[in-house]
């Protein structure tokens, strides 16, 4: 099949100081066009590289978000190369063009990135073993850590009001009542689940505005396939997709994370039997972030970690279920019905959170010093 766009032109631009042997379309991001390029070195050696278009219908000034995560990386690399680490698997790393920039926009107005790829490392789509969990969370939570100096007025905002659950909300009400697709019919207890929940998507927004939860730079989509994890030791070695990195709370973070990592099934499974959130992966992905933190979260923030969890499983299947009744525009869709596979799994985990959260909050008390 002939590739959508001009990739030879794309492949030129960028200075990989080898020679560009093959290119695959890789990875099940939802969000950007993922690319991994197999070149070949002067001494015969080889080496991986990761290219990305940057979709520029979600990320609308995709100039900024890459100073955004140009120096970050710069941040992050100081931080573990001070640490004794290695910078080339620990954090993210461009490779530049010849231009010297560190990303191209062609002449179809497509911005284009790569990275270096980070081997010996996997991104899994649902967790395998508890410990990998653990790992994810203390790579998580020392992400936090390592940004906790980086000053957030640096930051451009990509994506404004991202984790604001009271916006996602009314965004969701007005699609439900504009019906476009006349798909509402087909979804009334799911749109009706989301209706019973009103008075809790403001929890956080108010807590932030009253100035009782502290704004840190967070990352903001920390699914579980958003930490390459090491094929040996099982470490989060390296946290990645740092597109929405931005100024905002470290519980959503932390919720994100529970979200996707602590559903033993698929994101989209149709079999909801197989859906929950199971405590003992959240229990091990807590213990990995309050060390990761350094127990460094406030009370307040350690009392609102399982409201955190909710919470942010409901806003990803507010947003789901929004995109569903809206035609599908947002996330990449593969099947009929995707985005609303996606939302029934959130929405059992969120009936599931609201079962166990005594429990949740027993974990919690349990981990925090
Ligand atoms: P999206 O925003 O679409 O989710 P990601 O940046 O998360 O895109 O990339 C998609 C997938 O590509 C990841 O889940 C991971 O498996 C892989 N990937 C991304 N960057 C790297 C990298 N530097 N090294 C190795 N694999 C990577
Ligand atoms: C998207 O890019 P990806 O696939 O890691 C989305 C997240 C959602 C997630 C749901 C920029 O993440 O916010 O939680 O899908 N990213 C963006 O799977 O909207
Ligand atoms: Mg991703």
């Amino acid at each position: 099949m002939k590739n959508k766009y001009d990739l030879e032109d794309v492949l030129k631009q960028f200075d990989f100081k080898s020679k560009v042997m093959e290119v695959k379309p890789y990875g099940l991001g939802h969000i950007n066009d993922t690319y991994i390029v197999s070149c070949e070195k002067e001494n015969g050696s080889s080496i991986r590289f990761i290219l990305q278009r940057i979709n520029t219908s979600i990320f609308k000034t995709p100039q900024n978000l890459m100073e955004n995560i140009k120096n970050v990386t710069s941040h992050l690399r100081e931080k573990i190369v001070a640490e004794g680490r290695d910078p080339d698997r620990e954090t993210l790393n461009l490779i530049q063009t010849f231009d010297g920039n560190v990303f191209y926009k062609s002449s179809s107005a497509d911005y284009w990135r790569s990275y270096k790829f980070i081997e010996g490392a996997q991104t899994y789509q649902v967790v395998e073993n508890l410990k990998h969990f653990y790992n994810a969370g203390k790579a998580l939570g020392r992400f936090e850590e390592m940004l906790k100096d980086y000053p957030a007025d640096k930051l451009y905002e990509i994506i404004p009001d991202f984790h604001n659950t009271q916006k996602r909300y009314q965004a969701f009400v007005e699609v439900a009542t504009k019906d476009i697709m006349n798909r509402g019919k087909d979804v009334q207890a799911e749109i009706n689940f989301v209706l019973a929940r009103e008075s809790e998507v403001s929890v956080l927004v108010n807590l932030l505005k009253a100035g009782k939860l502290p704004l840190r730079v967070t990352h903001n989509d920390t699914k579980f396939n958003n930490v390459m994890i090491d094929d040996i030791t099982g470490e989060g070695i390296c946290v990645i997709d740092l597109d929405t990195i931005m100024p905002g709370l470290s519980l959503y973070d932390f919720g994100d994370s529970i979200r996707s990592g602590a559903n033993p099934a698929e994101e989209d499974e149709k079999d909801l039997s197989k859906v929950c959130m199971d405590l003992e992966l959240f229990e091990q992905f807590t213990k990995g972030f309050l060390e990761g933190t350094d127990n460094s979260l406030t009370a307040l923030e350690l009392e609102y970690l399982p409201f955190s969890a909710k919470l942010m499983t409901l806003e990803c299947g507010i947003r789901f279920l929004t995109d569903h009744l809206n035609g599908d525009t947002y996330f990449k869709i593969h099947r009929e019905n995707h985005n609303l596979d996606r939302a029934r799994t959130q929405f059992k985990m969120v009936k599931d959170m609201e079962e166990k959260f005594e429990k949740m909050q027993s974990v919690v008390k349990r981990h925090s010093k």
